[in-house]
């Protein structure tokens, strides 16, 4: 990849829309561009009409902005065409602007020409992705508050401590005869480190709950055939996506769907009713169902009046369930109150009425993290900050345990160091290694 090349890209859905926004970034951005004008376009004015030419023929009329180094998005000069949204035209402006030496940019280039600049650091770079990924309001402003810069503040406090301490160790190596440097005796950096320590225990804690909330609960529905599961399905996300019958063992695959909570996502799995079949292919159908027991977050374990099935509540009882007590309309309050007493917890829902608030608020009392806003410490969106965090703290029991077992100071001086590293890695201050920093962006949409 040549990072002096001008790049373009469509930042907008190459489809049948209003206005397609075409991007360029580069020192070539302007003259390119200019090929395709009869009245050029000036460097100094940020926004002109401007009509463009295929050879003799005009093509189309854009707004054209114009954004002078270091102060575009990438820090380079950056050009963008806001042309008539047809996919011909577009693909057609954009061949024109290749064939006058533009390279079609990778995906995610323009973000890592940012990233390269200075413009952003690798944590608000992410967050440009995830705050289009976001699924609910929580992980947008997550992501938001992320890509502002947030976390900038809170690694840079920890940064600052770090220094602190690793300084303290030096100073203690380099003048070993000055033995009392402040803060410099083993009590006193097993204490600094122990503060450090809990502080990225924390951060490793709210991101993991984030992402296993915004990555979506997995969530089983099941239970015996017919009990209305997937009615259930259905009606949680408002669309007739599985069938239903009074057939027994209707379902047979998996059928999943997905609801968004205003703080979370569920990812809904409907599975084949599970009962004593000799029919081969629902058999394996329930053998699936029961196999996913183990890797879901939440069982929603649907009974019916008569139809409690013993054997699949002693797999699931301890794992995080709630026991939905479905067609409750056709029960008498007594009959209800049976039920109750061998299920406390259970929520009374009618599919077929779509009645099913009780489950809805039982879900959100579970599940809910406003509070997630609140803490203090950043929240990693992203699995590969995730793992360099991981990697601190990893090195952080390390020098604890060298401490204790009497190692001298300069050893724990090479694993703080080894810290610091991933932190400016983190904050953009040194050249994070190349190859992570590709695989990263070439995750992200063309033209962003
Ligand atoms: N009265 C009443 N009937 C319901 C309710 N929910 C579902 N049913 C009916 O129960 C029958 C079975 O519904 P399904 O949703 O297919 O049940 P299921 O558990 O998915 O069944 P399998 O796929 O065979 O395991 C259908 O006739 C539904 O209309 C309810 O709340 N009340
Ligand atoms: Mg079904």
């Amino acid at each position: 990849m040549n990072l002096n090349d001008t790049i373009v890209a469509c930042a907008t859905k190459v489809s049948r829309q209003a206005i397609s926004i075409i991007r360029l970034s580069g020192e070539q951005a302007i003259e390119i561009v200019n090929k395709l004008l009869i009245k050029k376009i000036d460097a100094n004015n940020k926004m002109q009409v401007r009509k463009i030419y295929d050879g003799n023929d005009i093509i189309d009329e854009s707004l054209i902005l114009t954004f002078a180094q270091g102060k575009s998005f990438t820090g380079e000069v950056v050009v963008e065409i806001q042309c008539h949204g047809g996919i011909l035209l577009t693909n057609k402006i954009i061949a024109l602007l290749i064939s006058h030496g533009a390279r079609p940019a990778l995906p995610g280039e323009f973000s890592q020409r940012a990233y390269l600049n200075g413009k952003i650091n690798l944590l608000q770079a992410e967050s440009i992705n995830n705050l289009i990924d976001s699924k609910n309001e929580l992980a947008l402003k997550v992501s938001a508050m992320n890509l502002e810069g947030r976390n900038n503040k809170s690694l840079l406090i920890i940064k600052e401590n770090l220094i602190d301490l690793i300084s303290k160790i030096q100073t203690s190596i380099d003048y070993p005869d000055y033995d009392d440097v402040e803060g410099s005796s083993s009590e006193e950096i097993s204490s600094e480190l122990i503060i450090l320590k809990n502080e990225v225990t924390k951060i490793l804690e709210a991101s993991k709950r984030f992402n296993f909330l915004n990555s979506g609960i997995n969530t089983l529905i099941l239970g015996e055939t017919n009990v209305g599961k997937s009615s259930l399905l259905n009606s949680l996300i408002s669309e007739e996506k599985a069938i239903v019958t009074d057939i027994e063992g209707t379902t047979r695959d998996i059928v999943e769907g997905q609801l968004n909570f205003e703080n979370f996502t569920l990812n809904l799995i409907d599975t084949a009713g599970i009962r004593n079949t000799k029919d081969e292919v629902e058999k394996i159908g329930i053998e699936k169902s029961i196999s996913l027991i183990n890797s879901s977050n939440l069982i929603l374990f649907v009974i019916n009046k008569g139809k409690i099935n013993n054997e699949i509540y002693e797999k699931i009882k301890d794992k995080k369930h709630i026991v939905v007590l479905n067609k409750s309309e056709l029960l008498g309050v007594e009959e209800t109150k049976e039920i109750k007493n061998k299920f406390p917890n259970l929520v009374s829902v009618s599919a077929i009425n779509n009645d099913i608030k009780e489950l809805i608020d039982k879900i959100e009392d579970e599940f809910n993290n406003d509070n997630l806003l609140e803490v203090e410490v950043p929240i990693l969106s992203n699995a590969f900050h995730i793992e360099m965090f991981k990697n601190i703290l990893t090195l952080l029991e390390n020098s604890l345990n060298n401490i204790e077992s009497g190692f001298t100071t300069d050893l724990i001086n090479v694993d703080l160091y080894e810290i610091l590293k991933i932190l400016n890695n983190l904050l953009g201050i040194y050249d994070a290694d190349e190859e992570v920093i590709d695989t990263i962006f070439r995750k992200y949409c063309l033209g962003k």
